[in-house]
């Protein structure tokens, strides 16, 4: 059982004890457990060893807690977990993930109204029956209903990071077995590096198709078989996610690897193109008759139809067709481009370690130099910090700075965005930083035009360098907020504020479409992790991703810069 699964139990636990009205001092004891197990960085078992006593040193482990991690590693169920199921069905439970929804509320929709699941809340919502209940109102219901609508659409895909590691866990599998396979890769959305991913496409090489085929149907954590067979085989997992197979020969892998990382808009404009030149390209190679011209590499397939090898994450049909016959293909970002984070958060604020933890951690990935950004006041709930704390803080990072070798800290904020534009700190604070990352933490829901006036306001204070996660979503959960993007990029250029990408995978936030416009615009962008423990910082790379879908090169992001020069180019008039 992995980490983060144990994790999941304690939370689901937490959250079903809330909605049956249990133990408070239970329900945080629960939470905090799951939270601190995320953060681990060795595996529950290695710790465990046989000996419950070694999982008190982990940090919210405590007597009851080490009890039940052992009983999970033991066993792979907990008794008070299995109990609770038996009362809260999972249709009630998968409730908590629609937006805006906590065990509490969903305790009442449940006592009163005798929701169950997502259709009943719907019913109730259209019914006018929700704003009576004490503590929601009318604007909630409608917001509930908005909600559900959104769970309806998302709830199907993947985001980046779970789809990687069910790749990981899969390809593993298929790996490990006896059979010689040649070559193994994830194709579709997942290699494209989409933001949510539908389903999990594997494509393997081999000359034993049977062994292979048989040797994915037989993989533990599949539920279903949706079908099998030399070629082709399918399967639901008990996550609920699908995963498809092709095997294919040596000799067709670089075909059927073009052909199953798609998109298929892309496929459908490169088959238009090869049936130009009296060709025809297929899963197993591209021919000339009945002639095979190409077909065991993906650079092959491309050349034998005039064009240049495109990385996957550009292969949407939005002109990387047309630039790659001309020659004029951009030359992406890299992860080993990147010199600095400028996003961190430490147990100052509602980061889990300490500014040397970070540091140390971001020096072992290769990086120069990182900001330390906490947050401001107005973000109670992720303890922000004001300007005394901030001052004395910003010392504490001086004093680091000087001690630690091999990395430069930066001292930074990341200062909230009040909802009329105002910032949360004063500039006698602001301008000690040497990073000033501002962002939108409230009211992602203003309209509009009064969103655009709002970032456009503090993009007006001096001192700000970075706009940090700027549309707020969180994929699956919260939407972006509407922004007139035209408007902020222009006004970013000619004010040299920079432009976030934040690479955690529930943000992405500049999207691929925005860091194309943000070019367009001669917006730099900086690629931040928002890390809030070490593991963060290996995020990085679903920024790199999304930047790369977005055609940036080197050039266009800054934090690929010295940190000297970075300083430089952040610099406004
Ligand atoms: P997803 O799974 O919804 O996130 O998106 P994809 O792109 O992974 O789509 P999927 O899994 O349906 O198919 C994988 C790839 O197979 C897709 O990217 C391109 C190729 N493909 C699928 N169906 C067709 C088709 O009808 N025509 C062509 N040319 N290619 C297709
Ligand atoms: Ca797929
Ligand atoms: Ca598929």
């Amino acid at each position: 059982m992995e980490n983060t699964e144990i994790a999941r139990v304690f939370e689901e636990i937490a959250d079903m004890l809330e909605i049956s009205g249990g133990n408070s001092y239970k329900i945080r004891a629960y939470k905090h457990a799951a939270l601190n197990i995320r953060e681990l960085s060795k595996d529950l078992k290695d710790i465990y060893m046989g000996d419950e006593k070694n999982l008190r040193a982990i940090p919210g482990v405590g007597e009851h807690i080490a009890k039940k991690i052992t009983e999970l590693l033991e066993t792979g169920k907990v008794k008070k977990h299995q109990e609770l199921l038996k009362k809260i069905s999972p249709q009630l439970l998968e409730l908590m993930r629609v937006s805006g929804i906590g065990p509490k509320h969903l305790r009442v929709l449940h006592d009163k109204l005798k929701v169950n699941n997502l259709d009943d809340l719907e019913e109730a919502c259209l019914g006018h029956k929700v704003r009576d209940l004490e503590g929601f109102g009318e604007k909630t219901e409608e917001k509930i209903l908005v909600a559900v609508e959104e769970f309806r659409h998302f709830d199907k895909r993947m985001k980046l990071e779970p789809a990687e590691q069910c790749a990981r866990a899969i390809i593993r599998h298929l790996k490990e077995s006896k059979v010689k396979i040649d070559r193994i890769e994830a194709g579709g959305s997942l290699r494209r590096g989409r933001e949510t991913i539908g389903d999990i496409d594997i494509l393997v090489s081999t000359d034993k198709p049977e062994k292979v085929t048989e040797r994915f149907i037989s993989y533990p954590e599949a539920e279903t078989v949706i079908a099998s067979g030399p070629s082709k085989s399918s399967i639901f997992i008990k996550s609920g996610v699908q995963i498809d197979l092709r095997v294919v020969r040596d000799e067709s892998f670089g075909a059927a690897l073009v052909y199953f990382t798609g998109s298929k808009a892309h496929n459908v404009h490169i088959r238009k193109i090869a049936k130009f030149k009296g060709l025809k390209i297929n899963e197993y190679g591209v021919f000339k008759g009945d002639k095979s011209i190409a077909g065991k590499e993906e650079e092959d397939i491309y050349r034998s139809i005039g064009l240049r090898y495109m990385p996957p994450e550009i292969r949407e049909d939005r002109g990387e067709i047309e630039a790659s016959s001309l020659n004029k293909l951009p030359e992406l970002i890299e992860l080993k481009d990147i010199k600095g984070d400028l996003h961190l958060h430490t147990d100052a604020s509602d980061g889990r370690q300490t500014i040397v933890q970070m540091a140390e951690a971001s020096r072992e990935r290769g990086l120069k130099y990182i900001a330390i950004t906490e947050h401001s006041k107005a973000v109670r709930v992720a303890h922000g910090l004001d300007e005394k704390e901030l001052f004395r803080h910003i010392k504490k990072i001086e004093r680091v700075d000087k001690k630690i070798e091999g990395i430069r800290i930066l001292k930074g904020v990341e200062v909230d965005i009040g909802k009329d534009g105002a910032l949360d700190l004063d500039d006698s604070l602001l301008k000690e930083m040497d990073v000033v990352i501002a962002a939108v933490h409230f009211r992602f829901d203003l309209d509009r035009e009064k969103m655009t006036l709002r970032l456009l306001k503090a993009m007006e204070n001096r001192y700000v360098n970075i706009l940090a996660h700027p549309t707020g979503r969180l994929i699956g959960e919260r939407k972006p907020s509407e922004i007139d993007f035209e408007v902020i990029f222009e006004e970013a250029a000619s004010r040299n504020v920079a432009m976030e990408l934040n690479a955690h995978y529930d943000k992405l936030d500049l999207n691929d479409i925005h860091c194309r416009q943000a070019k367009e615009f001669g917006v730099k962008v900086v690629i931040s992790t928002d890390a809030h423990f070490v593991d963060g910082l290996d995020y990085m790379k679903y920024g790199i991703t999304t930047a790369r879908r977005g055609w940036l090169e080197k050039k266009d992001v800054l934090n690929t810069l010295e940190c000297g020069e970075f300083l430089k180019s952040i610099k406004r008039s």
